[in-house]
């Protein structure tokens, strides 16, 4: 009989003193402890086994400032879904050319601190720091927290402004340089309670739920957070049967928050984080959508698909320790094709801004998909 090569062969050695059943349970037992420190490392968990995201955050103002017009950079990284919704809001609003950004890459045995670094292709074009954790220290000496992205600056007065992504897309909604007239509002005054109470439902249940169930230490806590998924994709799927976008029949900020976990859903969070047993390309409504979404100028060069499927897979050792990566999905394979691209904006006109509908506080032309502040009417004198 053929001899299987490798292994340990410990069942041989110990002479059956040792049982199978014990020497299972042995190293099911160191395994399972050693993952579970690494776990903690990677991501801080309560008593339950939940994971608990940390804040660690810089909540500095950020508006238009006609003195020093470019004052600002900001530091992202492709597979975050929290850097995703700066890009977003940053190519929507037509803000890149005066807010600039640089991409990092996710590499935690180059970074000191966290996973983000920067190498000869990505530069930092600031203080040419070779990690995000040099940026933190450099801009403020001592910092010991957690060294996050986004992360925005103040690159003449060497300030961190601010680290958390729902107040930097708030915030670059009201940064409104002159020229950009008519500009593109996210947060339109009668959409605004809507907005709000969505961006709760979905941060909580879907943007953080994936995070809670890939990295959750017990079953209960994963299954709080999978219930949780699932609810938010049934219910997204059943909003988007009626209305074009999330919150109304405009682009909002909700639709640039929920956008970067659904782009990522079934190349990342619902196979890695096994997040679901739902596909956002079995769900119609999310995916039309999304299409519609990947037809707004700006949109498709936000994301780098396959990108930031390998880098969940290579990044998240404790989650993927043999770093055998699974060939991503393609956006066509997910239903992001170009004739739905296409299609998609046809088939939804239907959901939004007909004729002789408006908006209060917002001019929006009909057929529209975007609502813009409305301009101050000149009175000749
Ligand atoms: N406060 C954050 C969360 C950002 C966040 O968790 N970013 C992750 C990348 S997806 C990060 O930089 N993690 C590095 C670390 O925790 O060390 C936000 O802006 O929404």
């Amino acid at each position: 009989m053929e001899q299987s090569k490798g292994g340990l062969r410990l069942l041989e050695w110990t002479g059956g003193i040792v049982s199978q059943g014990t020497l299972v349970k042995t190293a099911r037992f160191g395994w399972r402890e050693a993952w579970r420190i690494m776990m903690k490392e990677l991501a801080p968990q309560s008593d339950e086994g939940d994971f608990v995201r940390p804040s660690y955050a810089y909540t500095n103002t950020i508006e238009f400032d006609p003195i020093q017009p470019y004052k600002y950079h900001i530091y992202v990284g492709n597979a975050c879904p929290w850097c995703h919704r700066v890009l977003l809001s940053l190519h929507i609003r037509n803000l890149t050319d005066y807010i600039g950004y640089t991409e990092m890459i996710d590499d935690p045995v180059k970074a000191s601190r966290g996973g983000w670094a920067f190498d000869d292709t990505h530069r930092d074009p600031v203080i040419n720091a070779n990690d995000l954790r040099k940026v933190y220290d450099a801009f403020e000496p001592g910092y010991r927290g957690r060294c996050t992205a986004p992360l925005v600056v103040d690159k003449y007065r060497k300030k961190l402004i601010n680290n958390e992504s729902s107040q930097i897309i708030r915030f670059l909604n009201s940064f409104d340089p002159p020229q950009q007239t008519p500009s593109v509002d996210l947060y339109p005054p009668s959409l605004r309670g809507t907005i709000d109470e969505l961006n709760d439902y979905f941060y909580e249940k879907l943007n953080n739920g994936v995070y809670r169930c890939g990295f959750a230490t017990t079953q209960q806590a994963y299954d709080r957070a999978a219930r949780d998924v699932d609810e938010a994709l049934m219910r997204l799927e059943s909003i988007l049967a009626e209305r074009r976008f999330i919150a109304g029949p405009v682009v909002s900020e909700t639709d640039v928050r929920v956008l970067p976990t659904i782009a990522r859903f079934d190349a990342a969070y619902g196979t890695l984080f096994r997040a679901s047993n739902k596909r956002v390309r079995d769900l119609p409504n999310v995916s039309a959508w999304l299409c519609e979404m990947w037809a707004l100028p700006g949109v498709p060069e936000t994301f780098d698909l396959a990108a930031a499927h390998d880098s969940y897979y290579r990044s998240l050792f404790p989650l993927n320790p043999s770093a055998i990566i699974p060939t991503s999905p393609t956006l066509q394979e997910i239903g992001v094709t170009d004739e739905s691209i296409r299609a998609a904006p046809i088939a939804r006109a239907r959901l939004g801004v007909l004729q002789g509908m408006s908006m209060e506080g917002s001019d929006v032309a009909p057929g529209d998909v975007f609502a813009y502040k409305k301009q101050p009417v000149l009175v000749e004198v």
